[in-house]
């Protein structure tokens, strides 16, 4: 009896494991979408299922095509929807080291969002524009 409770003891310690291990990877319900615009290629990491008033961190990274990380960028985002004009909504991305940006934002409606990162690399802007849909 006293094997068999170590026997599910440890096995739930695996299991337990495993999942904090997968957690420590990337955040629930982050994916990577991609563009690559005239050399350099945009990477968004964020959130697959966005919900509305919720905070949203974007993880831009942007590579050339040795695919080797650009650094000292900037980097901004337009969050806009198409079926109506939302105002100016254009956070800044900070910088992060290894070609990493970081942009924090929040969708102030449900429905279709255009999700624009401008990225401007030596003086020469790059725009790739990413569609999300927002759910209550
Ligand atoms: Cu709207």
């Amino acid at each position: 009896m006293f094997w068999r409770k170590l026997h599910i003891l440890i096995f739930i310690t695996l299991v337990l494991t495993m999942l904090s291990g997968c957690a420590a990877q990337a955040p629930a319900g982050v994916v990577r979408v991609q563009q690559t615009v005239e050399g350099v290629t945009i990477a968004l990491d964020w959130q697959e299922k966005p919900r509305l008033n919720q905070p949203q961190t974007f993880l831009i990274t942007l590579t050339d095509e040795q695919g080797q990380a650009i650094s000292g960028a900037d980097v901004y985002m337009d969050l806009d929807m198409p079926a109506m004009p939302m105002g100016t909504n254009q956070p800044i991305a900070t910088p992060e080291g290894g070609g990493t940006y970081r942009v924090e934002g929040i969708y102030t409606m449900t429905g279709e969002w255009h999700v624009t990162v401008v990225a401007t690399v030596e003086t020469k802007e790059h725009r790739a524009m990413f569609t999300t849909n927002v759910l209550e």
